[in-house]
């Protein structure tokens, strides 16, 4: 059995293929769109750009794959500000040259689409915590792309029988995420400050807001899970389900790293916080496949601290 990961090179794909080669026992396939065969090396590489459909119905057809994960993205929020129309075009046209593709074989593999937290955008305090069924106000181009992948997969799914699982996943952390995200943000800063590079201060844009993390190896393992236990055309929040306070995260890493270490409002990274909290409601996703978050965020923040640690040259 094969498994065919799109976007494996970035920062979730090698985590997933290891997960469903543990969890699934299925070999891994995975789609990078750069030449750089290295930066994949859980699995067997192919090179694919997701905005050429001809390109993928091919490799589809080509490797049969039984399950796929869809990861491919324009994935960040900052970026899709700045290029709405590439965010749009990896997103959108992108995912529909995949859903396309689909209908077109004459088998229907499992695919989990990976969604965000983010389309819910706007919450309300009395909306929280949030359902699927959630009424969509994002607040950015990226949230629009993700929420508009899944009306189309849930299009697809109806319209032509496939096994489309959508998720909606909130924020992930680790080690190997890029400092762009808040948590390795103040942990490549913390470990800065241990090693003399910055003086003892992190530099925090809003520290009020709550949002929910999970670690990308939870994550993955939702996703493995919901490969099997998922019901296609659905949609599945992926999320501890308990939000956080900012302010509570960087406590916490300053504790674990034991440096002298004081937090320092940056003009920069002070964005208003239009939304306080976004917590997901997260029981179908536990009813339907047991998933539990395993990884406590202390051991998230020590391993994420140690990622930095060992790779220096990510400090300058
Ligand atoms: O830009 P690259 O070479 O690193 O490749 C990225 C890939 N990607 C594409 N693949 C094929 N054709 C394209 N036109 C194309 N544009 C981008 O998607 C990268 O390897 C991958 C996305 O990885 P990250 O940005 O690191 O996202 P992450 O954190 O792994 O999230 C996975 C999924 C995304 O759909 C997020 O929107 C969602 O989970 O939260």
């Amino acid at each position: 059995m094969k498994a065919l990961i799109t976007g494996a090179s970035g920062f979730v794909g090698p985590y997933l293929a290891k997960a469903v080669r543990e969890n699934l026992k299925y070999e891994v396939v995975g789609t990078i769109q750069n030449h750089n065969t290295d930066s994949f090396s859980e699995g067997e590489v192919r090179e694919l750009d997701i905005m050429d459909p001809a390109a993928v119905l091919a490799l589809l057809q080509d490797e049969h794959p039984q399950c796929i994960f869809h990861l491919a993205a324009q994935s960040s929020v900052s970026k899709s500000w700045k290029d709405p129309a590439e965010t749009v075009s990896v997103n959108v046209k992108g995912t529909l040259n995949l859903l396309d593709a689909l209908r077109q074989l004459e088998y229907s593999p499992k695919v989990i689409l990976a969604g965000s937290g983010e389309e819910y955008g706007y919450v309300r305090p009395d909306e929280v915590p949030v359902k699927e069924e959630q009424f969509l106000r994002p607040g950015n181009i990226y949230a629009a792309t993700k929420a508009g992948q899944n009306m189309m997969a849930t299009v697809y799914a109806q319209a032509y029988n496939l096994q489309l699982i959508m998720t909606r996943s909130f924020n992930h952390m680790g080690p190997g995420q890029s400092p762009v995200f808040v948590v390795a943000d103040f942990c490549r800063q913390a470990v800065r400050v241990e090693k003399g590079l910055q003086s003892p201060e992190i530099h925090v844009g809003n520290l009020s807001a709550m949002r929910d993390f999970t670690d990308v190896r939870d994550v993955v393992n939702a996703y493995t899970a919901l490969a099997q236990f998922g019901m296609p055309g659905e949609t599945y929040n992926v999320g501890t389900g308990r939000a956080v306070k900012i302010a509570d995260i960087l406590d916490l890493i300053i504790k674990v790293s034991g440096a002298d270490i004081k937090p320092v409002v940056d003009e920069e990274k002070l964005r208003p916080v239009d939304v306080p909290i976004i917590e997901p409601d997260v029981s179908k996703l536990y009813k339907a496949t047991g998933w539990r978050p395993q990884i406590a965020l202390e051991q998230t923040i020590a391993d994420t601290l140690d990622y930095f640690r060992e790779n220096e040259e990510l400090l300058k």
